[in-house]
């Protein structure tokens, strides 16, 4: 996929999802090693560019910046290379990157699936990839399962998981989003299971709008909280949600306010989680508590990944 329009796609969220965005601006990167530079230099400059409109498409989610740097850092390490050696190793590290990041997928599917139990009434808001490998894993290992799924105003992503689920097999309730407390009680929900766009250092949760309302909830329930997120979501810049930009997008996703005249609408579309409410984190490497999102961190980028 081309720059210009992977750039649209994510700011319009035609691409969207945190994984689907780091993967998405990794292609588009490659899509810019592959178009004509005579040099090296001049090539590492097209990708710094490059880099930098992908990065202004979207604020919240971390794996934008955390893909666009890794490969800013690959190219950097073999700029003594002939510009033709050049592509071909960064591309080819691309392509590994991509695969990666689907493979941790797979992974976290694999391991979160053991922490739900057959008869588990789970709850998930908006649309996570993460989460619905994990809910199918789940399902194909014939334990049974219900799953809760918000709608997810106002652009309601929560239609694309529950028709995911539901059209494999997966039984599905849908609710609005403020109904959360209420059927928490009523249907007797076990675990919440969300995805993640950005992780803090200190274990703190940017997710979509709302996730820290059904994290309250959860925790005056007794009602375990998980968080499904690949290492790529974890942000080595943000020592607490606090420093992390929150998006806000146009109100005309909420309504024409020509309806409203005189109202002042916002629409805030993630909001942070303080790391006390979270239980676990399941990673590719294994499920964690929040505290050590800091070891994850240290460990996966050393402090070698600049900004
Ligand atoms: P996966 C989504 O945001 C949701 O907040 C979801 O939890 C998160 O991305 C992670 O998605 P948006 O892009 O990578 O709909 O798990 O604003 O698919």
């Amino acid at each position: 996929m081309d720059l210009e329009s992977v750039v649209k796609k994510i700011r319009e969220m035609r691409i969207r999802g945190a994984l689907d965005i780091a993967i998405a601006s990794a292609s588009a990167m490659n899509s810019v090693v592959e178009k004509s530079a005579k040099t090296t230099p001049e090539l590492i400059s097209n990708l710094r560019k490059a880099g930098k409109k992908l990065k202004s498409a979207r604020p919240s989610a971390v794996s934008l910046p955390n893909s666009v740097n890794y490969i800013l850092y690959l190219a950097d390490k073999k700029r003594d290379l002939r510009v033709d050696e050049f592509r071909r190793e960064l591309s080819s590290e691309i392509s590994d990157f991509i695969k990666e990041q689907k493979n941790a997928l797979n992974k976290i599917s694999e391991i979160g699936s053991r922490l739900i139990d057959s008869g588990d009434v789970i709850l998930t808001h908006c649309n996570s990839d993460t989460v619905n490998g994990i809910l199918k894993r789940v399902w194909k290992k014939r334990k049974k399962i219900h799953v809760i799924c918000t709608e997810t105003r106002p652009m309601y992503q929560g239609h694309i998981t529950a028709r995911e689920l539901s059209s494999y097999g997966i039984p599905v309730t849908m609710i609005i989003d403020s109904a959360v407390h209420h059927i928490m009680k009523e249907l007797k929900v076990d675990k919440v299971m969300v995805g993640a766009d950005t992780v803090c250092v200190n274990g703190d949760l940017i997710n979509k709008i709302g996730t820290s309302q059904i994290a309250v909830c959860a925790k005056e329930q007794d009602i375990e909280f998980i968080v499904a997120a690949e290492s790529i979501k974890f942000s080595p810049l943000s020592i607490t949600g606090k420093i992390v930009e929150i998006e806000k997008r146009d109100p005309k996703e909420i309504i024409d306010p020509k309806k409203l005249k005189g109202v002042k609408i916002l629409n805030p579309v993630f909001d942070i989680t303080n790391s006390e409410y979270i239980d676990m984190i399941v990673t590719e490497f294994g499920v964690i508590p929040p505290q050590a999102s800091y070891n994850l961190l240290k460990e996966k980028f050393g402090w070698g990944v600049q900004a």
